[in-house]
C-alpha cells in the first residue's frame, strides 16, 4: 500500500531515493492531492497566499545561455537591453509594490554573477526597499561566499538560485555553467545565513523522471528551500526552447503536490506560466499546496496576470492575502507547535526545522 508515501510521522526528510519520489507521482490523482492537503494543512494556513513581486534591475545582454530566457545575449529575442538601474527607481517600483499589497520584493539581473563593482549599489537597495517594511529577495546569478556574506549583511532575506531542472537534462538546456556551480552558490548562501528560494522549470521537453529527480535533488539539499518556485516555462520567440510541447496540465498539479509533500514546510510558489493557466488551473495548485505566487503584471521580461485578475481570482477561492486581513496568520505557518514532530534521524540539522 501506498498511502502514505514519505511518512507523516516524520515529514521533514533528506534522504528521498528515486523510487519513492517515482511512487508519489505514479499515485492516483485523489490520493496524491490527499496526501498534498494533509501536508500543507499541518505546517500552513490552507486558504493564505504570500504575494512576491519582482522586478529586473538589469536586463539582457547576459553572457549565459540557459535555453529558456528570453534574457541570454546568444539568442536574438529582441528584448531591449538595459544596464543596472538606480536605486531610487527600485526603491519607488518597491513603494508601489507595497501599496499593492506585496509582502516580498524580488529584484533580478541578467548577470552570469555579480561583479564585486556592482555590489555597493544592489547593497543599498536592500537597505532601501527593506526599510520600506518589505522582505528581500535577490538573483543575481552565482555568488561567491564573500558577496553572499555582503548581501546577507546588508540584510538581504531571500537569494534565489534556481537547481532548474535533473543534474541528466540540464546539460541539455544549459552549457555555461554546472549544476555543481549552482548547488555550490546555494552552499555559499547557506553559509552566509540567508534563506533559500530555490526551485525550477517544468514543460522544457523533459522525462518525467527529471521532474522526480529535480524535486529530490531539491528536498535532499542540507536544508530545504524556504520557498521553492515552480515555473512553468514561458516559451519566448527566439529562444531554443520555443515550440517545445508544454506540460500537461495535471502533471503540472502533480509538481506542486509533490513539491509539497516532500518539502511540507517550504512555501512552494506557483510561479512563471501563470497567464496561460485558467483560474481552475491555478485553483488545483492552491489545493495541491502552492501557498505563493508572483504578483503584478510582469515577471522579469514577460507577462504576468493583471492584479485585478489575480484579487478576483483570490476573491472567488476564499483566499486571504498573507500580511492582510484579520492579523490572525503568522508567516503563512500554524502555530500550534504541537503539531510539529522533532526533528528526526535524518535531519542533518541544516536549519529546515
Ligand atoms: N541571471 C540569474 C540566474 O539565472 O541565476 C537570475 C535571473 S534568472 C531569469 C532566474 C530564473 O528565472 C531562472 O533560473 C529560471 O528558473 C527562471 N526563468 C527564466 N526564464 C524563464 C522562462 N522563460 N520560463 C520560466 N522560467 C524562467
Ligand atoms: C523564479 O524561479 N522565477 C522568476 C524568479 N525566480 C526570478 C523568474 C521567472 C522569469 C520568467 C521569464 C521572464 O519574465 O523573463
Ligand atoms: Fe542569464 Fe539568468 Fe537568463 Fe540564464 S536565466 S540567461 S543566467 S538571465
Amino acid at each position: 500500500m501506498n498511502q502514505h508515501i514519505g511518512g507523516l510521522d516524520n515529514p521533514i526528510r533528506h534522504d528521498w531515493t528515486r523510487a519513492e519520489v517515482q511512487a508519489l507521482f505514479a499515485l492516483p490523482f485523489a490520493d496524491l492531492m490527499f496526501q498534498a492537503q494533509t501536508a500543507h494543512r499541518r505546517f500552513h494556513e490552507p486558504n493564505t497566499v504570500q504575494l512576491s513581486t519582482l522586478l529586473s534591475i538589469k536586463t539582457g545582454a547576459c553572457p549565459e545561455d540557459c535555453g529558456y530566457c528570453p534574457q541570454s545575449v546568444r539568442f536574438e529575442t529582441g528584448l531591449k537591453k538595459e544596464p543596472l538601474m538606480e536605486v531610487q527607481a527600485v526603491v519607488e517600483a518597491a513603494r508601489e509594490a507595497k501599496a499593492g499589497g506585496a509582502t516580498r520584493f524580488c529584484m533580478g539581473a541578467a548577470w552570469r554573477s555579480p561583479k564585486d563593482r556592482d555590489i555597493p549599489k544592489v547593497e543599498a537597495m536592500v537597505r532601501e526597499v527593506k526599510a520600506l517594511g518589505l522582505e528581500t529577495c535577490m538573483t543575481l546569478g552565482m555568488l561567491e561566499q564573500h558577496q553572499a556574506q555582503r548581501l546577507a549583511d546588508a540584510g538581504l532575506d531571500y537569494y534565489n538560485h534556481n537547481l532548474d531542472t535533473s543534474p541528466e537534462f540540464y546539460g541539455k538546456v544549459i552549457s555555461t555553467r554546472t549544476y555543481q556551480d549552482r548547488l555550490d552558490t546555494l552552499e555559499h548562501v547557506r553559509n552566509a545565513g540567508m534563506k533559500t528560494c530555490c526551485g525550477g522549470i517544468v514543460g522544457m521537453g523533459e522525462r518525467p523522471e527529471d521532474r522526480a529527480e529535480l524535486l529530490r535533488q531539491l528536498a535532499n539539499l542540507p536544508a530545504h528551500p524556504d520557498s521553492v518556485p515552480i515555473n512553468n516555462l514561458v516559451q519566448v520567440e527566439g529562444t531554443p526552447l520555443k515550440g517545445t510541447t508544454p506540460i500537461d496540465p495535471l502533471d503540472f498539479v502533480r509538481q506542486i503536490a509533490v513539491a509539497r509533500i516532500m518539502m511540507p514546510r517550504s512555501f512552494v510558489r506557483l510561479s512563471a506560466g501563470r497567464t496561460s493557466m485558467s483560474d481552475e488551473l491555478q485553483a488545483l495548485c492552491f489545493m495541491a499546496g502552492a501557498n505563493s505566487i508572483f504578483y503584478g503584471d510582469k515577471l522579469l521580461t514577460t507577462q504576468n496576470p493583471q492584479n485585478a485578475k489575480d484579487r478576483a481570482l483570490l476573491r472567488r477561492l476564499g483566499m486571504q492575502v498573507q500580511g492582510e486581513g484579520d492579523g490572525a496568520v503568522s508567516g503563512g505557518l500554524v502555530v500550534d507547535e504541537s503539531v510539529l514532530v522533532p526533528a528526526g534521524p535524518t535531519c542533518s540539522g541544516g536549519g529546515c526545522c
